[in-house]
C-alpha cells in the first residue's frame, strides 16, 4: 500500500504556459502561503534546463515559506528532470506520471522508496482500474490523480477513451474510488472553488488545479479562497 507520504488536500499544477506571463516560483509562492499543500512542475514546451531551474526556484520558494518539509515539490512526466534536479542538489520530491509514461516501478527504483509516486488513473474504466491493482502495483503509488471533472482546456485529452468518446467523473463514482483506492484519491479538470463543497463530501483526499490558479488574476487569493472551501466544509479530516 502507498506510504501516504504526500498531502494531496489542495494541488497546484503549473508550467510557464499556465501563468499569463508571470514567473512560475510566483504562482507556486502565492499558492503554498495560501495553504497549498503540493505542487507539481508540468510543462508540455519548456527545456530541460528551463524546467530545472522552475525546480530550483520553486523548491526555494517554497524553502522561504519555511513549508520544505510539509509541501512536496513534483514534476510531471519528467524522470529525466527528477533526477537531474537533485543531483543539483535541488530538493525535488518525486514526480507524477499517467498511464503512458514512465512505468511507476521504474520511477520507484530510480527515486527510491522515499520519493513520492503519483500516478494518474485510468479514465475510461476508473473503478474497475482501481479495483483490479494488485497490492504490488498500489505499494508502488502514493497517490492517484483522477479525472477530468469538467472538460478542461489545459489538458485537452483529458477523458478521452481509446475509441475518442468524452467522460467526465460524477460525484458517485469519485465517491466509490475513494472508498475502494487503497491509496489517496485527489481530482481535477476544471475545477473551480465551486466544486469543492460536492468534491469534499465524496471523501476524496483532495484537489487539483491549474487554471483557477495560475491563470487567476490574483494568484493568491484565488488560492486562499479554494484552500477556505476545502477546509469549511465541516469533515473531520
Ligand atoms: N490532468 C487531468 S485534467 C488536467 C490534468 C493535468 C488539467 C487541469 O487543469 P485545469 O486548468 O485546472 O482544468
Ligand atoms: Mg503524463
Amino acid at each position: 500500500m502507498g506510504k501516504n507520504r504526500v498531502d494531496v488536500s489542495a494541488y497546484l499544477v503549473v508550467g510557464p504556459e499556465n501563468t499569463l506571463g508571470r514567473p512560475v516560483r510566483d504562482v507556486v509562492s502565492d499558492a503554498v502561503r495560501a495553504g497549498f499543500t503540493a505542487v507539481q512542475i508540468r510543462s508540455k514546451t519548456a527545456s530541460a534546463r528551463e524546467l530545472i531551474g522552475i525546480c530550483r526556484e520553486s523548491a526555494i520558494a517554497i524553502g522561504q515559506l519555511g513549508k520544505s518539509d510539509s509541501v512536496s515539490l513534483l514534476v510531471d512526466d519528467r524522470l529525466d528532470i527528477v533526477l537531474a534536479a537533485r543531483e543539483e542538489g535541488i530538493k525535488v520530491d518525486g514526480i507524477h506520471v499517467g498511464q503512458k509514461d514512465i512505468p511507476v516501478s521504474v520511477c520507484r527504483k530510480y527515486l527510491g522508496e522515499d520519493a513520492v509516486v503519483g500516478l494518474s488513473a485510468r479514465t475510461f474504466d476508473l473503478l474497475e482500474y482501481a479495483r483490479g491493482l494488485s497490492a504490488d502495483e498500489y505499494g508502488m503509488i502514493d497517490y492517484f490523480g483522477a479525472g477530468p471533472l469538467h472538460k478542461t482546456q489545459s489538458k485537452a485529452d483529458a477523458g478521452l477513451d481509446l475509441s475518442g468518446n468524452f467522460h467526465t467523473r460524477n460525484m458517485g463514482e469519485l465517491s466509490e474510488l475513494a472508498r475502494i483506492s487503497r491509496v489517496p484519491v485527489v481530482v481535477g479538470g476544471g475545477v473551480t472553488v465551486d466544486d469543492i463543497p460536492a468534491l469534499r463530501s465524496t471523501g476524496v483526499a483532495g484537489f487539483f488545479v491549474i487554471s483557477a490558479v495560475a491563470g487567476a488574476e490574483n494568484p493568491f487569493s484565488a488560492a486562499s479562497a479554494l484552500v477556505s472551501a476545502w477546509r469549511a466544509c465541516g469533515c473531520s479530516s
